[in-house]
């Protein structure tokens, strides 16, 4: 390497591990929620994407795992993965890198002493902290209107925490209607099974009230792989004539996450759920037919990538975001940033940690700034060696951009009529 690339590499490096970021999409929730915010070595352990690696190789069915308690899942997740074989795939690896950002030494491979570590833990002291290391400026929740415990939440008025701001989850008003009408209606809203008479406006009334009561910064769903658009699925209707009007009116993006596939082993509950290529018409035709809506776009398939940059290259109102779910490790996130970089230069959001337990944001941004941080580093290096001065300023610039400020402009913005 000459000292030009290695200097613009340290500086690269220097910027992306600085920077503060928007985590834009987790599963994360305030304090406020109570045990709805999972934290610990136990809940690290028994993550979904761990348990779908340790049924690989326990002599047991996955529901009969399912029925164990927490901690026992937890012991067998972890002398499967981590003491009878090296802990090599992202998620283990991450369990490694959470526990040494805290302090904790993973040598001794002594989950005891982890457990009584995170026992003596002040809660609020430690969401502080990890959030400080994290270098996490705020976390986007998943907030399900229809979910009883986290609506009871919200109607008592939580207290704001600046630290976990909101996003309307959709998924089961578009992908489960029939069984949402009923609860729509115990609410007190007019709606039909068969979305005539007052269905559409009602519906615009429900999303906008939770929009008001959340303040989420976007709506959301996520989609099968046969998501289609436009079409007479009460999918495409409620989208098209309720929920995309109310974000219009509300000023709030749609995010949109397509690909997945509810259930393929349904005996492995969230770790059963598989993905598939999808059509990235569904999101031209949207982007086109609601030119004053704006698209958070993510695709779980990694043969929708380029389509999706290309059809980004069209449609200002699109944001692609993410390396989403399966996508989310080193290897693919190099080749999704640099596909990226390529076609739209710096107009995307890179990565989201998707984090379902407290300290996983411990792991996911150290690994995503890692992989992030060299793709950029070389597109610097190259642009350097094309002639252009790249400076400090400059690196610093971008990387804010891309890890919090492409996001905030695109909520803060509101499309000309
Ligand atoms: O990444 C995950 O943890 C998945 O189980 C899903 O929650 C997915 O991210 C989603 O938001 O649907
Ligand atoms: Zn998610």
């Amino acid at each position: 390497m000459n000292a030009e690339r290695e200097t613009i590499v340290r500086m690269t490096r220097d910027a992306v591990d600085k920077v503060r970021v928007a985590d834009i999409h987790t599963h994360l929730f305030a304090p406020a929620f109570g045990p709805l915010l999972l934290s610990g070595i136990d809940e690290l352990l028994t993550y979904h994407y761990l348990v779908a690696e340790a049924l690989r190789w326990l002599p047991m069915p996955a529901a009969a795992f399912g029925r164990l308690d927490k901690r026992t899942r937890a012991d067998l997740v972890w002398r499967t993965l981590f003491l009878e074989r090296s802990p090599v795939s992202e998620a283990c690896r991450g369990v490694v890198t959470a526990l040494a950002s805290l302090g904790l030494d993973p040598g001794p491979r002594d989950l005891a002493e982890y457990r009584d570590f995170f026992a003596r833990r002040n809660p609020e002291e430690h969401v502080a902290r990890v959030f400080d290391l994290a270098g996490v400026e705020y976390a986007v929740m998943t907030n399900d209107p229809f979910d009883g415990p986290e609506r009871a939440v919200w109607l008592a008025g939580p207290k704001p925490d600046p630290r976990f701001r909101a996003a309307l989850r959709l998924d089961a008003l578009l992908g489960a209607w029939p069984s949402a009408v009923f609860r729509l209606q115990a609410w007190g809203f007019d709606v039909e099974p068969g979305l005539g008479g007052r269905t559409m406006a009602e519906v615009r009334r429900f999303v906008a009230e939770w929009l008001d009561r959340t303040g989420a910064l976007y709506a959301a769903a996520s989609l099968p792989p046969t998501f289609a658009f436009p079409g007479p699925s009460s999918r495409a209707r409620l989208l098209a004539e309720a929920v995309l009007p109310a974000a219009e009116a509300a000023g709030v993006p749609f995010a949109l996450m397509i690909g997945v596939e509810r259930g393929v082993n349904p005996d492995l509950g969230p770790a059963g759920d598989g993905l598939g290529r999808a059509d990235v018409a569904a999101v031209q035709n949207l982007c086109r037919a609601f030119p004053s809506n704006r698209f958070l776009v993510t695709m779980l398939s990694r043969e929708n990538q380029h389509e999706l940059c290309v059809a980004a290259r069209k449609f200002a109102n699109l944001m692609p975001f993410g390396c989403w779910w399966f996508l989310n490790g080193p290897g693919l996130v190099r080749e999704i940033t640099a596909l990226r970089t390529d076609l739209l230069g710096l107009s995307y959001i890179p990565q989201h940690s998707d984090a379902r337990v407290l300290e996983q944001i411990l792991y996911k941004w150290k690994h995503a700034r890692a992989a992030v941080g060299d793709v950029l580093a070389e597109k610097y290096a190259d642009l350097a060696a094309a002639g252009w001065r790249v400076t400090e300023d400059d690196i610093r610039r971008d990387a804010a951009a891309l890890f919090a400020g492409n996001f905030e402009s695109f909520v803060a913005a509101r499309p000309a009529k």
